[in-house]
């Protein structure tokens, strides 16, 4: 998988892509991420890429040119399954869109920051607009960086045992079971007797069980949701 990310601040996303599993994801060639700085394509010598809003408030806006020309020239290299602006505003990431995303081949991914980015990008450009949560970042980087590791975890290899990624929370709806490592006591405090015992068969159907109570008590909203 592709991924070219337009940002202003390049160097806020290249610290949470460069390690541990996304790391790998890219050493064994699987992800790609290139990122672009937007001041690239600035319409003036001063790296100028905002501008004050039509009709008065506070608060920049990301102009068009710039990001029209940032996203032609690297359209010319390469056909996106989807450019994605990453926005507030955007429809809430979860798991399935995850899952969904990540069998595509190559994505762009916007960044806004200030007020936003001139509507008309969003209207011509962007196919899809994704949100990380109802709160408000400072900007799209962290949102994107989140999305990266979202889909560069699911691609085929990229994780060492493959079936990891299967048994996350939330997917088939359901929050991960409780998990336990050595020493089997630790101050009185002891390992369920069963994840001891060795019986593949018994060890599955209590972890199903603990998930579902999980998912019960602290989401249960998860139970009834079918909609992507
Ligand atoms: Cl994608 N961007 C910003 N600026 N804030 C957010 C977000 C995105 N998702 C949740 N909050």
């Amino acid at each position: 998988m592709q991924i070219d990310i337009i940002t202003v601040l390049p160097e806020l996303l290249e610290s949470p892509l460069s390690h541990s599993i996304m790391k790998r994801a890219k050493d064994k060639g699987l992800l790609q991420v290139h990122i672009h700085s937007l001041r690239k394509w600035a319409v003036n010598e001063y790296g100028q890429v905002d501008d004050y809003q039509y009709g008065g408030g506070a608060g920049m806006v990301m102009m068009c040119e710039p990001l029209a020309k940032a996203i032609d020239d690297l359209q010319k290299e390469v056909t996106y399954d989807a450019i994605i602006f990453l926005t507030p505003d955007g429809k809430t990431l979860n798991q399935k869109i995850a899952n969904s995303l990540s069998l595509k081949k190559n994505l762009l991914m916007i960044c806004g920051h200030y007020k936003g980015i001139d509507e008309r990008i969003r209207e011509h450009y962007v196919t899809m607009e994704i949100s990380i949560g109802d709160y408000v970042l400072s900007g799209g980087e962290l949102a994107a960086a989140v999305l990266v590791d979202a889909l560069g975890r699911l691609l085929p290899g990229v994780l060492n045992d493959e079936t990891s990624a299967l048994t996350d929370s939330f997917q088939d709806n359901l929050l991960a079971p409780p998990v336990y490592t050595r020493p089997s006591d630790f101050r009185g405090w002891k390992v369920p007797e069963i994840l001891l015992g060795g019986d593949p068969k018994k060890i599955e159907e209590w972890r199903y069980e603990k998930a579902t109570e999980r998912t019960k008590q602290r989401r249960p909203d998860l139970l009834q949701e079918d909609e992507v």
